[in-house]
């Protein structure tokens, strides 16, 4: 099918657009429905239009891997004016995502219906971009200024009965979309016309109210520069004709689609659909998972299974007696109850995410569960205990998984029948909020068993990479090489307070040495101890003498930092200083940005073993790991990514 047909039903033509895999706005199509337009003014028999498109989506936006080529005529701008203009009414007909430039194509349209599953959204600040096609301007005009700063400079879909409740469509419809846009036409035919969208006002604001709202967004957007920019295009609209709005707002589009932060957007925006699907597994076949068992409730068990349960997967919890049992069984109710608190879950919803729990101490339950994930303690004697008793009970063809940060995964499967479904599945904690998803195989791991891991992370809605064994895998790896590499300046006289101010001036909501006051000094203290115990060469590390000292972080009022009680704001302490002193060769003075440059260069330089090593499969891997995984901001790309495009 070509990619627009038109069909004509009686005096209303249907404009159907096929430019999988979703609609975008490519260069091609935008011709289409520029041709379109003047084929359907000069048709006389026609006196509406109905637009929609084929597939699982309305239009999703402009063609993002256009991006990086000098734009085409028609603009998409011109094109939305040019359907605006149109001699005969159109009425967008949504389902699946109306995004950015499908929204602004939309708006062009006279009125738009949608589906109830529909949503609608201006994402263009989550690409380091403002929207280029009239956003800025015509949504103020049709769902008022307050509640287009929140679609435009935040960037969060609505769904269609909010469009339809701030008016930014006309009607939600049943889903034979067709019949009821060509409905809406016959009967929008029988009234006077609303004004074309760009004939209408925008409200005025005053200076202070300006203001507030640029301090609002500046704070959010921490470091961001779209939305703030994307505000100000707001402001014109408001302030100006509709002509000079957008003209300024083509003038910024066009100058942040040049920059370093929409480029580095756009790398994650692809790899992020990339990751879930790798191209090696893609004929792969994978084991349906139905059901499920977590063995260990503490704090990632805990996650795990509430991860699980939001996925719709009932959850057998396995512990080592009961009351371990009871303390896990209210672990995962607590993250439910939590999610009630935060206004995500209802009441009823959190007792259907319970309900579907069960508990038991013994494994005799898991005759029939697809995937068992194992969270105990990380002691190889007793993961390899339980991994002994889940062979013994569990299907042959079960996927059994481990979720161990730091012990070797091959160690764990040794003896275990049919080895080929065994796999590292790594969560970060907590396990029901951050995406990264960590898939570990061994090398008896079957393609099988690695490609339904994958299409677990895409059921639980995780970002997943596939790592090799080393020690602490990618993320783990890198974190230890980002901590040495902040200690070695502390050693060389830098202040630890200027580390973590360098790292959240680069755009990290914490500097290494606040996180780990937060996480707690002690686990990797206790992992370096393991090591030694092990016979490793482990030299010792600024945070083991802190650890020594009783100082692990905020759970005992001091860490890197002292803390007043009650207050979680880290105070620089003398103790520490004290402490340490013996340690600190020099007075290294670096600026904020020499310290974010050095440490994230480090990050960079492990990524590079990393790949070397075959450890990841790819740079965007890594950079995904540190995004969903450590909180490297998003708007810088991720370390590698960093390093190849930006770092000077
Ligand atoms: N351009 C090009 N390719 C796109 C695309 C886009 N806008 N959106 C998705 N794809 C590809 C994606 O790479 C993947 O490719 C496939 O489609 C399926 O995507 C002028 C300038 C629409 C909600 O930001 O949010 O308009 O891997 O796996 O989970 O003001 O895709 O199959 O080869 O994500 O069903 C604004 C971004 C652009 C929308 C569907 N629009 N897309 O999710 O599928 S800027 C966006 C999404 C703009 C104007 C400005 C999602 C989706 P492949 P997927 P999905
Ligand atoms: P935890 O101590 O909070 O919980 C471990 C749980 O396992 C306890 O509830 C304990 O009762 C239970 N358990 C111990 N032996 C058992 C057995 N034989 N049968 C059933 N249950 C048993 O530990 P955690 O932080 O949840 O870590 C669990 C695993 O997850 C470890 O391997 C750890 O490396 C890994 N991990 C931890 C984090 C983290 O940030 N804490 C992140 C990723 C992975």
């Amino acid at each position: 099918m070509s990619i627009l047909a038109i069909e004509n039903h009686g005096n209303i033509a249907v404009v159907t657009v096929d430019n999988p895999p979703v609609n975008a706005l490519s260069h091609a199509l935008r011709e289409a429905l520029w041709n379109a337009a003047e084929r359907l003014d000069a048709d006389s028999g026609v006196e509406a239009v109905v637009l929609h498109c084929a597939g699982r989506t309305f239009i999703a936006g402009a063609d993002v891997s256009e991006f990086s080529k000098p734009p085409m005529p028609p603009h998409l701008p011109d094109l939305v004016t040019r359907i605006e203009q149109a001699k005969k009414p159109w009425v967008a007909a949504i389902h699946g995502s109306a995004l950015g430039g499908g929204l602004e194509v939309a708006m062009g349209c006279r009125f738009r219906v949608a589906v109830k599953s529909a949503s609608l959204g201006l994402p263009e600040v989550t690409l380091g971009i403002v929207p280029g096609a009239s956003g800025t301007v015509r949504t103020p005009r049709l769902v008022g200024l307050a509640n287009a700063v929140e679609m435009v400079t935040i960037g969060k879909p609505v769904k269609a009965p909010k469009a339809l409740e701030i008016g930014l469509i006309d009607a939600v419809v049943g889903d034979d979309l067709v019949a009821e846009a060509i409905s809406f036409a016959q009967k929008a035919l029988g009234q006077p016309l609303p004004l074309p969208i760009s004939g209408r006002p925008v409200e005025k604001l005053g200076e202070a109210e300006w203001q507030k709202l640029e301090a609002d967004v500046k704070k959010r957007a921490k470091g961001e520069v779209a939305p703030v920019r994307a505000l100000a295009c707001l402001r014109k609209a408001s302030e100006s004709d509709f002509v000079s709005a957008m003209a300024f707002e083509r003038e910024t589009f066009l100058e942040l689609r040049g920059s370093e932060q929409a480029a580095a957007l756009r790398a994650v925006f692809f790899a992020e659909r990339a990751a879930p699907r790798p191209a090696r597994y893609k004929d792969v076949e994978t084991r349906a998972i139905h059901s499920a068992a977590v063995i260990g409730g503490g704090t990632m068990g805990a996650g795990i299974a509430a991860t699980l349960r939001d996925a719709g997967l009932p959850v057998i919890l396995i512990e080592r007696d009961e009351e371990a049992l009871a303390r896990g069984l209210a672990n995962i109710k607590g993250i439910f109850d939590g999610g009630v608190k935060r206004g995500k879950l209802t009441e009823e919803a959190a007792a259907d995410r319970m309900a579907g729990v069960t508990g038991s101490t013994s494994y005799d339950s898991l005759g029939d569960v697809d995937l068992v994930i194992e969270a105990v303690f990380e002691e190889i004697g007793v993961k390899r205990d339980v991994f002994a008793r889940l062979g013994k009970v569990c299907r042959e063809d079960a996927i059994l998984a481990t979720n161990t940060s730091y012990l070797d995964p091959r160690l764990i499967v040794e003896g275990l029948p049919n080895p080929s479904r065994f796999i590292g599945l790594h969560f970060f904690s907590p396990a029901n909020i951050m995406r990264l998803l960590e898939i570990v195989p061994t090398p008896e791991s079957a393609k099988e068993t690695i490609a339904t891991g994958f299409a677990l992370a895409r059921q639980l809605g995780k970002m997943p990479v596939e790592a090799g064994i080393c020690e602490g895998f990618i993320g783990n790896r890198i974190l230890k090489r980002y901590r040495a590499a902040a200690e070695a300046l502390v050693r060389q006289g830098v202040a630890i307070a200027d580390v973590d101010a360098a790292m959240r001036r680069f755009g990290f909501a914490m500097g290494p040495f606040e996180a780990q006051d937060l996480g707690g000094l002690d686990i990797a203290f206790l992992q370096r101890e393991g090591a030694r115990a092990a016979g490793q060469d482990v030299p010792e590390t600024l945070g083991d003498i802190l650890v020594r000292a009783g100082r692990k972080g905020q759970k005992t009022s001091g860490g890197w930092y002292d803390y007043v009680p009650g207050n979680r704001t880290p105070q620089p302490s003398p103790a520490v200083a004290e402490l340490l002193a013996p340690h600190i060769q020099g007075s290294s003075s670096m600026t904020l940005d020499e310290i974010s440059e050095h440490l994230v260069s480090e990050m960079a330089a492990e990524g590079e073993a990393i790949l070397a090593e075959g450890i990841a499969q790819q740079a965007s891997d890594i950079d995904l790991v540190e995004i969903h995984g450590y909180g490297f901001p998003r708007w810088r790309g991720g370390p590698m990514h960093w390093k190849a495009h930006v770092k000077k």
